[in-house]
């Protein structure tokens, strides 16, 4: 089964996912957790020129390109081989992120969008998706909780910098795929608390 987690910034997705592979994991499944963009030694490369701040200042071809890139890589070298190996694949991110940051975030061309994902990764899908569904201002104010602490010392905010427009035209654009594919997309409210969520997500699998 092939898992997908999408969001907002400090919508919880990494948190969540842990939750799940550890409930899974504790049934006897054999999970494992990737993301995007990233996932293997590739694509975390082009991860750097994506969401680093001085990353690169990137058509909007190019970047969606990248995208679509480093996930064609990721699709064929480790998330493939893990589903055909009988395990539980759950990954951060997947298109739908590309769709709505791309397409209903920066306005690029939907369309367009779904051709180069047809050259990329054909009609791979996941089987499941959680959309986790938070208000724009709380979730970045999660997301800004984090930076303030600056734990990890990292640079990767070059999309959190974005203005709320944006995020208010990502978060309908998220809605709106659910709408779109119900039987894949579970959307879940975010506002609730770590356990809350956990449960819903747990009630949907
Ligand atoms: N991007 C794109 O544009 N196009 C694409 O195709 C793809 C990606 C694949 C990198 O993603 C960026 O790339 C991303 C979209 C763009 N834009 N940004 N930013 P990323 O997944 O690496 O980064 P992210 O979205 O910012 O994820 P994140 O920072 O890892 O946040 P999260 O995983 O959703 O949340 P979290 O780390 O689990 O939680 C955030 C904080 O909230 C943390 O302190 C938690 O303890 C807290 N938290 C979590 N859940 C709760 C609840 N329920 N209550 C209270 N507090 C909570």
């Amino acid at each position: 089964m092939f898992i997908t987690f999408e969001g907002g910034e400090g919508s919880g997705k990494t948190t969540q996912i842990q939750l799940l592979k550890d409930a899974l994991e504790a049934k006897g499944h054999d999970v494992i957790t990737t993301r995007e963009p990233g996932g293997t030694i590739e694509a975390e490369k082009i991860r750097e020129l994506l969401v680093q701040r001085d990353g690169g200042d990137w058509t909007p071809t190019a970047e969606a390109m990248l995208f679509f890139t480093a996930r064609h890589m990721h699709v064929e070298t480790k998330i493939k081989p893990a589903l055909a190996a009988g395990k539980i694949v759950i990954c951060d991110r997947f298109t739908d992120s590309t769709i709505a940051y791309q397409g209903y975030g920066h306005g690029f061309d939907l369309d367009t969008l779904n051709a180069i994902k047809k050259v990329s990764i054909g009609n791979m899908e996941p089987d499941k998706t959680f959309i986790l569904d938070i208000d724009v201002t709380e979730g970045l104010t999660r997301a800004g909780k984090r930076m303030e602490g600056d734990d990890d010392g990292s640079t990767e905010d070059r999309f959190e910098r974005m203005k709320i427009d944006f995020h208010e035209n990502l978060r309908q654009g998220y809605l709106t795929i659910a709408k779109q594919n119900p039987n894949r997309c579970h959307v879940i409210d975010a506002s609730a608390t770590i356990d809350d969520v956990h449960l819903a997500i747990l009630s949907a699998i």
